[in-house]
């Protein structure tokens, strides 16, 4: 059943309530952006991805979008309401004052861009200069939602100068190598200054009042406070995980499955100083298993970790990648319907179930899971 005919309502709190309403990214016209500050620091060293840019080949497009086809079919068959963006050309340059650079990435992953919370969908500021008119892809949709449900509130937080002043120049070397790479985001030392508020909507956790944040490539303490003065109803709490090297959205680091279980990364575990707020809550962190793939995908930017970038869709239902047989298994273990999905031909272009989608609505209201 698809109720594209009715108007929409926005409303999301959280990451488990019973998904009602979803954006599903595609591939169309999916690039590899030239080199560019933000980008280089994420790419591993020992990339495939390394030194090329262009757009990607028309065979992993096709067979990227038949997997987001099909997942966006599955989810309509549970009653799930699916919306897709509309691509732009990103083979081509942008520019603003300040930089030019010869191509955009795509409109894969809409989790990114987009932090609904509540009523309001928020374009995020972006840190990427490839990302910085991603944002219109989603106009469409975003238009519509505001004529369909009047109390829905459209933001889009302060779009960014992103000029040199924006990464730190010591990210930009060659080989930096992991164990400094550790050092530095042990430090807080990651490659985006605190030059003006910067912040990836995939950096953000919603937990009905309560919002987890993490601080890291993509996003700054200033795009943290700025979070905080725009959601004042909220409790914004910032996070950081000094096992990861290249620490670019939470969504495979912390997945939350439902009201007092969280996934996290054994690589990349929360500090023992930032865990009060959950263990004072009776929340249990759990390792999650490890993944089933040794290496990514071809030309992807995303680590293997990807195997917990679950999209819940209610608190006894989770969609997992069907290859990711541990994480299926630790799931399953965990009392959840496991719900295998097809996707790992479409990581290249942007990540796995969770960065693939953006909530419209799920049921439910705000609740105070930390009182
Ligand atoms: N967008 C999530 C990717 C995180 C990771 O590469 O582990």
């Amino acid at each position: 059943m698809n109720r594209t005919d009715e108007p929409a309502v926005v409303e999301s709190w959280n990451e488990w309530d019973p998904l009602r309403h979803v954006i599903v990214g595609r591939a169309d016209g999916g690039c590899i952006p030239p080199p560019e500050p933000a980008l280089d620091a994420k790419v591993p060293e020992d990339s495939d991805m390394r030194g090329q840019w262009g757009p990607r080949s028309q065979e992993t497009v096709d067979r990227a979008n038949e997997r987001l086809d099909a997942f966006a079919r599955l989810l309509e068959k549970r009653g799930v309401r699916v919306d897709r963006p509309t691509p732009i050309d990103f083979n081509q340059p942008i520019a603003t004052p300040d930089w030019r650079t010869e191509s955009m990435f795509g409109c894969m992953p809409p989790r990114d861009v987009l932090l609904t919370v509540g009523k309001e969908m928020l374009e995020a500021t972006m840190s990427y200069r490839c990302r910085w008119f991603e944002y219109l892809c989603y106009r469409p949709l975003l238009q519509r939602y505001c004529e369909d449900d009047p109390a829905m509130r459209h933001e889009a937080a302060p779009k960014p100068r992103l000029t040199d002043a924006d990464y730190r120049s010591d990210y930009l070397s060659e080989r930096i190598g992991v164990e400094k790479r550790l050092k530095w985001t042990a430090e807080k030392h990651f490659v985006t200054t605190e030059e003006e508020p910067l912040f990836d909507a995939a950096d953000v956790l919603r937990f009905g009042r309560d919002l987890v944040v993490q601080h890291g490539f993509t996003t700054n303490l200033k795009g943290i406070d700025w979070l905080r003065r725009h959601f004042p109803d909220h409790r914004v709490h910032a996070v950081n995980f000094p096992g990861d090297p290249y620490p670019i959205h939470i969504d495979a680091t912390f997945t939350p499955i439902r009201p007092g279980l969280i996934l996290n990364n054994p690589d990349r575990r929360l500090p023992d100083d930032q865990r009060g707020l959950f263990e004072r809550n009776g929340w249990e962190i759990v390792d999650a298993a490890r993944p089933a793939h040794n290496s990514p995908p071809p030309l992807c930017y995303s680590s293997v970790w990807l195997s917990m970038n679950v999209l819940v869709l209610d608190p006894k239902t989770v969609c997992v990648e069907a290859t990711e047989v541990h994480q299926m298994e630790q799931l399953d273990r965990l009392g959840m319907e496991v719900v295998p999905v097809d996707l790992r031909d479409a990581y290249a272009f942007g990540g796995g179930l969770h960065c693939a989608t953006a909530d419209v609505r799920r049921e439910g209201a705000r609740e105070d899971y930390f009182p």
